[in-house]
């Protein structure tokens, strides 16, 4: 996708632009056309051609120009400019959180740091701290933000693994030769973050199969190409990623899926069972003696051993081997459960597609209801409803439910939480809501105390019913709040409020042992996509794998409920 690119490109000019010290107003510029292309529904390629690219407001000639040159060539000769004018690692210490432009410029321009190598001797001897306009608080969130960004490299998203999976699978389906194909390791248990994208594939020619894997268009780089396993690095639309596909003989596939899917911790445990039998468990088979006892089938694996299968999302060895020998694995949510989304925005805020439009599309995928959750006034950044356009907007949603069949829109609000933990809407306007989910979107990284007292008297309130992405974190891009978890789910079980799952593969948040956590304290959950499209709908999935890595059940979630019992749910918290 060209659009990703070419946004970021923009927004690298303007990286640079600041670094040098450029207009402001044009930095601006760049930046808003970066989030203009970030944002587009079509190509930008199309975008062009169709001339509505030209009508953007925000778009102008010149950076119509720019755009016209990357479309042609790829590349955009002003950018190539800007890069030539500093030293290209400069670029690096953008990626560390806390460190924007103006730090970068600082940085080099008074202490000549040009790497990140640089900037931590600078920091170990304190003259990043001396800068003016930096100090000791400021350093030490550098510091955090660079041991941040070391422990998170290498590691992709989930939905870019997807990504890479999907594209490899499709190219192995068309490859003659190949009986089965199964993503396993990190990607197949929907761990948050993964390594490497590990498929699996049943044929007997293993040489040739991977000969062809290796050779595909979409390879970036051969790792490895031997008689049963192809590393590579693949190129998808945002990054490049680590794949390995193995190939195994039909009648180990199922030992080697077992396998292959780890996680480590858990084949630990599975191969102490195999060997206390005094069989043999490996990625061919399991064995007694030389007879093979079981391989094919996965699932034989665990019934041989005496266990009830076990959901790959479960295996982590966080209990649920024992939980498999007594019988007592918990029925795991699944997408099929879920009766509708409780967090989505509309064009009223900073989403693309209207209200009429969002349902539309809840009602394709098979969903009684979606809750709107626009952003309140705060959120400037979001474009948040003032009061009177709240009001507004609850009407036009009585009126859309009046006509529309086969669904029903929740009048809702992502209402922030204030600095001083008070609301962004007074109550008389949330009582107006079927129901309301709250969050921080600013003052992230106060302190604990701070930031959890704000989400505490959050849930005080009687009208809000859920606490969207409890821990504000971006995955890759920003930590999580320091938040005290174990008081936010005591104080959600004990004031009637729900604790939102953020299906949105950058948050997942509440991640997986905290939703295990708030089941265990009798917490409610509630699953949002957080979309800002119709697209944005569909990342249901990884919420829902995100809440059975924690063991959630059907009875667990919001999101099962008919609208009704949704409704007496909320009201229940309610002045009578
Ligand atoms: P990742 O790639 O870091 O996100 O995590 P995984 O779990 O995909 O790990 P990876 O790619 O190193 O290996 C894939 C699976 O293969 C892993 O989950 C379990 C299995 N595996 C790999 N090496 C070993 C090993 O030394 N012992 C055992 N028991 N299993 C292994
Ligand atoms: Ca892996
Ligand atoms: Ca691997
Ligand atoms: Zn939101």
């Amino acid at each position: 996708m060209k659009n990703a690119v070419l946004s970021e490109l923009f927004d690298q000019m303007a990286d640079i632009m600041e670094i040098l010290g450029e207009d402001k107003f044009r930095i601006n510029t760049y930046r808003k056309v970066g989030r203009i292309i970030g944002d587009m529904p079509a190509e930008v390629e199309t975008m062009l051609a169709t001339g509505k690219l030209a009508e953007t407001p925000g778009i102008g000639k010149s950076s119509l120009a720019k755009i016209e040159e990357f479309v042609k060539t790829g590349t955009i000769t002003a950018h190539k400019q800007l890069l030539s004018k500093i030293p290209p690692t400069l670029l690096e210490l953008l990626t560390i959180p806390g460190v924007g432009p103006k730090g970068a410029k600082a940085v080099y321009e008074r202490l000549n740091v040009t790497t990140i190598a640089d900037l931590k001797k600078a920091l170990a001897d304190g003259s990043v701290a001396q800068l003016p306009g930096f100090g000791e608080k400021k350093a030490a969130a550098i510091q955090r933000g660079i041991e941040f960004l070391e422990k998170s490299t290498g590691r992709i998203r989930l939905d870019q693994a997807m990504e890479a999976a999907e594209l490899v699978c499709a190219f192995l389906q068309n490859t003659a030769g190949i009986e089965k194909i199964q993503p396993v390791g990190s990607l197949r248990r929907r761990v948050e973050t993964i390594g490497d994208v590990d498929i699996l594939v049943a044929a007997e020619k293993g040489e040739q199969i991977v000969k062809a894997f290796t050779s595909a268009d979409f390879v970036q780089e051969v790792l490895a190409a031997g008689p049963t396993k192809g590393s590579v690095i693949i190129r998808t639309q945002t990054t490049p990623v680590h794949v390995d596909v193995r190939v195994v003989p039909g009648e180990s596939f199922g030992a080697a899926a077992q396998y292959f899917t780890g996680s480590k911790q858990h084949n630990v445990r599975i191969r102490e069972i195999a060997v206390k039998a005094k069989w043999k468990l490996n990625e061919y088979g399991l064995f007694q003696g030389d007879k093979m006892i079981a391989g094919p089938v996965e699932e034989e694996i665990y019934t041989k051993l005496g266990l009830d299968y076990i959901n790959p999302l479960l295996r982590e060895d966080r209990g649920e081997v024992e939980a498999a020998k007594s019988h007592s694995l918990p029925e795991l949510i699944e997408l099929g459960d879920i009766k509708g989304d409780f967090h989505v925005h509309t064009d009223a805020s900073d989403g693309r597609a209207s209200i009429a439009e969002m349902a539309e599309a809840a009602k394709k995928l098979g969903y009684k209801f979606i809750c709107v959750t626009d952003h309140s006034k705060s959120s400037a950044i979001a474009n948040g409803l003032s009061a009177k356009e709240l009001a507004e907007r609850i009407k036009q949603i009585h009126k859309l439910n009046d006509k529309l069949r086969g669904i029903t829109i929740l009048a809702g609000a992502e209402v922030d939480i204030l600095a001083d933990s008070s609301l962004d809407f007074d109550d008389k306007l949330l009582a107006d809501l079927d129901f309301v989910i709250a969050s921080i979107h600013s003052g992230m990284g106060s302190a604990r105390e701070k930031v959890t007292t704000r989400t505490l008297r959050a849930m005080d309130n009687p009208y809000v019913n859920c606490i969207a992405h409890p821990t504000a974190r971006l995955i890759g891009q920003r930590e999580p709040m320091d938040i005290d978890i174990t008081a936010v789910i005591k104080h959600a079980a004990e004031t009637h409020t729900a604790l939102e799952v953020n299906a949105h593969p950058y948050r997942l948040d509440l991640k997986d042992v905290h939703c295990k956590m708030a089941i265990e304290a009798g917490v409610k959950l509630a699953i949002g996509t957080d979309a800002h499209s119709v697209e944005g709908l569909g990342l249901m999935g990884f919420g829902v794998a995100t809440a059975a890595r924690g063991w959630v059940t059907k009875a667990d979630v919001l999101n099962t409920l008919s609208l009704a019992k949704i409704k007496a749910w909320a009201k229940a918290k309610r002045p009578k």
